[in-house]
């Protein structure tokens, strides 16, 4: 039997379910790329809001691409399992938020139509940080992405994020329908205003008068996002199921840290956030800042070396005492002082806390699946925080460690000769690069930090930042990470 409405009675006393009538729900919340992520985060918040008797919130969910999860979730009438696992054990939670699930390319008009809904109030997205067709060192729409080339000159049957949601605003304000609020999820800097400058942009090229429209409108506030959700693999589908004792095709596993924090801006109304532990606050840019680089600045720069030194997961690689000196050493001597948070905030306990979820052992949280797209999350995670440090004169040494670890895992091959499989939005590039320069420092890093897209005009011109960033790489080739990391 499958995970169902039906079925939900005959599940174990011990699985927490919707605790709530879901055919008394109206759905007020359209969210576009429907992962993992947003399966253990949004919609877990969002559950408690409908729980609570804000009933019109519930989410139509959407993937851009792939019909993978509609096909699992719409036999199971949306319903799937979170897992919060830890070394103390695993709860599992049948989550009833999501009501509809589309497939944009299948059926983009039944998409577009929940959209420009006026019961539509809020459109949210995790679609990645490559999903916003912009150019990750500058922020700017990227007006050579085919993506945005192919929306621009079909306006009605858009391909990207930024091509739906302009769609659908044009439909509303064609229906005299106010627009809906944006809600960017995903860990890019300045999320909301990166979005708001992506989509008044792509708006303005489109049709000057839109574009006015959509400048004064429009609402994107900012919001940080934190849970850590690993792929689901087989063996939770499968694990999962036995303890349900009914099968469900697309449950979710994370850990039991959850912090959102949102700038209040909603002009278009929203549930009460607040009261399901949601931080709503004028200004995100410190918790984002502490978030992006401490969190997943250590993350990138885990993933790139531990998977050099052969580790596959990130609990395997903090479990090595040497990548936990580095990592502590790295945000307690380079990335806190690059923090201006507000009074009261207790850093010293985030890191602690950090450094234990690194360790949850429960979670087989692949550093291959966080070294992906590394072209799109460099800026924000160490190359942000090292421009602040050479601003204060400060030295980058571990940070360098950690854009050279990117620099030797796009060169493609292992230390022990076998290939990477290098995912990227700019892997042909990279690899082409990588391959013209060989496994030299000396040639590859130039070669990499030539890519204005990446590193930006002023970083390759600075020898504080090019002289740590092609020593590290030069030992990483030599030496290898793990002997890299024992020195640093
Ligand atoms: C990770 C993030 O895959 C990655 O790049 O660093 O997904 C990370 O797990 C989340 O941002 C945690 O909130």
């Amino acid at each position: 039997m499958r995970l169902s409405t039906r079925s939900l009675t005959t599940l174990p006393a011990s699985v927490t379910r919707p605790a709530y009538d879901r055919d008394k729900t109206a759905i007020g919340i359209v969210h576009l790329g429907v992962g993992a992520f947003h399966r253990a985060h949004q919609a877990a918040v969002i559950e408690e809001c409908l729980a609570r008797g804000e009933t019109g919130w519930a989410i139509a969910g959407a993937s851009l691409r792939s019909a993978d999860t509609r096909d699992a979730l719409q036999p199971q009438d949306n319903l799937y399992t979170l897992s919060v696992r830890s070394s103390q054990g695993e709860a599992l939670r049948v989550i009833g938020a999501i009501r509809e699930s589309h497939v944009a390319p299948e059926n983009p008009g039944a998409l577009l139509a929940r959209m420009a809904a006026p019961t539509t109030k809020i459109v949210s997205l995790t679609v990645t940080e490559k999903g916003y067709c912009h150019d990750p060192a500058t922020g700017q729409l990227n007006e050579a992405h085919p993506d945005i080339i192919h929306d621009l000159a079909n306006p009605d049957t858009p391909r990207s994020a930024i091509g739906y949601l302009a769609k659908a605003l044009r439909m509303r304000r064609a229906n005299h329908t106010s627009a809906f609020t944006i809600l960017c999820c995903d860990n890019l800097p300045a999320n909301g205003r990166t979005v708001k400058r992506v989509i008044d942009r792509f708006a303005h090229l489109l049709d000057k008068d839109f574009g006015h429209w959509v400048a004064g409108e429009v609402a994107c506030p900012a919001s940080m996002v934190d849970r850590i959700v690993p792929a689901t693999t087989d063996e939770d589908r499968a694990r999962i199921s036995a303890l349900l004792g009914v099968e469900d095709r697309w449950p979710v596993v994370t850990e039991p840290f959850l912090q959102w924090v949102v700038e209040d801006v909603f002009p278009s109304g929203r549930p009460d956030l607040a009261l399901s532990g949601v931080e709503m606050v004028k200004d995100v840019t410190p918790f984002e800042h502490m978030k992006l680089r401490l969190l997943n600045g250590s993350h990138s720069t885990i993933a790139y070396l531990g998977y050099l030194a052969g580790y596959e997961t990130v609990a395997d690689t903090i479990a090595d005492p040497a990548f936990a000196r580095l990592i502590r050493a790295m945000m307690d001597e380079e990335i806190t002082p690059t923090l201006d948070m507000p009074a009261g905030t207790d850093l010293d306990g985030y890191k602690s806390a950090l450094i234990e979820r690194f360790r949850n052992p429960a979670l087989k949280h692949r550093t291959w699946q966080i070294a992906m797209d590394g072209s799109q999350k460099l800026p924000q995670r160490l190359l942000g925080t090292i421009r602040d440090r050479l601003k204060a004169g400060a030295p980058i040494d571990r940070l360098a460690l950690g854009v050279s670890g990117w620099m030797r895992y796009v060169a493609g091959t292992d230390e022990k000769g076998a290939p990477i499989d290098v995912r990227d939005p700019l892997a042909t590039k990279l690899a082409s690069v990588a391959a013209e320069a060989g496994p030299s420092a000396a040639r590859l890093a130039p070669a990499l930090l030539a890519m204005p897209e990446i590193f930006g005009s002023d970083l390759p011109a600075d020898p504080r930042f090019t002289a740590p960033v092609t020593k590290a790489l030069e030992s990483l080739f030599t030496k290898g990470a793990a002997k890299t990391v024992s020195e640093a």
